[in-house]
């Protein structure tokens, strides 16, 4: 029986793959995460999944095991779709169901997602084949967790690649390549090339006084590290120079992406002069933030929201200056952590439409898609930018002598489009600032971000907090949205909303205010209400 052959296959490496946990665990925003240690059935059966689903469409699905920005005794697993873009949701329905399958249930899973298979096999010219790539970020028990998953695969049948050690979109762009050849070339080794070629080009011969190619990068002692390194060998030095920190200490303590961003601190290991211009990576290289110190010595956080707008006034000058003016739909999309003074530079200065979707990538990237050019962006700095076969024709076909249709074409293999990327939208990020000779000052003050709070709050049970679709209203517990409305009132001004994490066992709170201190008076406020209702 199944459960014969599980306990047999957890014994051979004392993984135990039967479900010891009493729990319920659902797909999150990104994916299952928790403690390393109960993960090993989560990613046999994931593994087995993303078996599944592979011979179903016959095409390569991608399995990442991470937990990004999240502390080191955690973990993850995510399956990632044939364009290189997130499971689709009635699969995440499926594998929620499979993980809290009880040992004895899992057959009739099993049995049910072949059914699956077998029609996609109808409807398929040929019988689709299909395999699984797998990677896994620097944490202990990636190894580890990569050998359930391996095990799930082969479980049921399908053919297993590791990729072995990657950063997340780097995944992610190996599974589009190993698709769609047209788009690049599956693995490490053509992800830089296709990327430094890029930028080497995008960035040559233009003088730009005002930017300067020294770059301090925070590595959130990561797996962006060392690859990171290694797409900069193939960069022109003369373009672009790092200082490299925390690229080998504890992951994402005191320093990543995240860190930088909620505290808009300077990452422990990291004390860089006035007017430097510092980034920041989180653990899976998914997410980048920019930052420097000011002339009052502060730290001035540029997050997603700035790198959007910074990409945002690029794209639409270039597309102006290659005469595509109004011919392609453009449009941004955030979530209700963005900044209110980001969108209302985005929309109302420069005129660009603006769509607010619920948190997690695949919310954003689905509003993208439906536009020509869509930029997308979490204030947490994972975004990025994806084009519409239209537009993409329109300029490789255009006039090959000019220069705006050729920085358009470079630019759409410089990002990468399957996923936000921090290395791509670094490459991006600092195209873009010597293109427009700006300093990092410069870009910053494009516009001033309202102030703000976020907090994180532990309750006893996080499902209790439930919103809108978008967000940006409270429905549960019931009178917790009119206790913080009437909170910003006698505030005197601002927002607030709150929302379970798909990550982290918490509820996250997010305030704006009159200014720093209002805003966290406010959110303080908030999270003692939720400590109420939670309770
Ligand atoms: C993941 C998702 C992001 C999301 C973040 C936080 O990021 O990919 O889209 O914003 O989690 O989600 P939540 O607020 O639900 O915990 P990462 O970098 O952790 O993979």
């Amino acid at each position: 029986s199944i459960v014969k052959e599980l306990t047999r296959l957890g014994n051979t490496d004392h993984t135990g793959l039967l479900n010891p946990i009493d729990r319920p665990l659902s797909y999150g925003t990104a994916g299952f995460r928790c403690l390393a240690t109960d993960l090993p059935f989560v990613v046999f059966r994931v593994g087995a999944l993303a078996g599944l689903r592979a011979r179903q469409l016959g095409q390569c699905i991608g399995v990442m095991i991470t937990a990004s920005h999240n502390p080191m005794l955690d973990n993850g697993v995510k399956v990632v779709d044939p364009m290189g873009e997130m499971l689709v949701e009635d699969w995440e329905v499926h594998a929620t169901e499979f993980v809290n399958a009880k040992d004895d249930e899992v057959a009739a899973v099993i049995e049910k997602l072949e059914h699956l298979v077998k029609e996609g096999q109808l409807n398929a010219s040929e019988t689709p084949q299909g395999k699984v790539f797998c990677a896994f970020d620097t944490r202990d028990s990636s190894q580890y967790l990569h050998d359930a998953a391996k095990k799930g695969c082969e479980f049921v049948g399908t053919e297993f690649v590791s990729l072995g050690l990657l950063t997340t979109p780097q995944l992610h762009y190996s599974v589009r390549c190993e698709n769609d050849p047209t788009f690049g070339m599956a693995g490490e080794l053509g992800y830089y090339e296709s990327l430094s070629n890029a930028f080497n080009a995008l960035n040559k011969n233009i003088d730009a006084p005002n930017y300067d190619k020294m770059l301090v990068l925070d590595c959130a002692n990561g797996v962006g590290a060392s690859k990171f390194r290694k797409l900069l060998g193939r960069i022109d030095s003369e373009l672009l120079e790092v200082e490299f920190t925390n690229e080998t200490g504890s992951l994402n303590y005191k320093c990543g992406a995240d860190f930088v961003k909620i505290l808009r601190s300077f990452p422990e290991g990291l004390d860089a002069a006035m007017g430097v211009r510092c980034a920041s990576f989180d653990g899976d290289a998914d997410r980048l933030v920019y930052f420097y110190r000011d002339t009052n010595g502060f730290c001035r956080l540029l997050d997603g929201d700035k790198i959007a707008a910074l990409i945002a006034g690029f794209i639409q000058s270039e597309v102006d200056a290659a005469g595509l003016t109004g011919q392609f739909k453009i449009g941004a999309v955030q979530t209700a952590y963005a900044n209110g003074n980001s969108t209302a530079y985005i929309r109302d200065v420069m005129k660009i439409p603006v769509d607010c979707v619920p948190t997690g990538v695949k919310h954003l990237h689905h509003a993208a898609i439906k536009l020509d050019i869509g930029i997308y962006f979490e204030a947490n700095g994972h975004g990025t930018v994806v084009f519409s076969q239209l537009f993409k024709d329109a300029i490789s076909q255009g006039d090959q002598d000019n220069v705006h249709l050729k920085k358009l074409q470079l630019f759409t293999k410089l990002i990468n489009e399957t996923v936000g990327d921090a290395m791509s939208d670094l490459l991006v990020v600092e195209t873009i600032l010597r293109n427009n000779n700006w300093s990092v000052e410069d870009w910053d003050a494009i516009y001033e971000d309202a102030p703000s709070c976020q907090l994180k709050v532990e309750v006893k049970d996080r499902t209790v907090v439930k919103t809108t679709w978008d967000e940006t209203e409270c429905t549960h517990p019931a009178g917790l949205q009119k206790e913080m409305e009437e909170l910003i009132i006698a505030n005197g001004a601002g927002r607030a909303f709150v929302r379970p994490s798909g990550t982290e066992d918490v509820v996250r709170v997010y305030t704006e205010g009159t200014c720093e201190e209002n805003a966290k008076v406010l959110a303080n406020a908030v999270a003692h209400l939720v400590q109420k209702y939670c309770a």
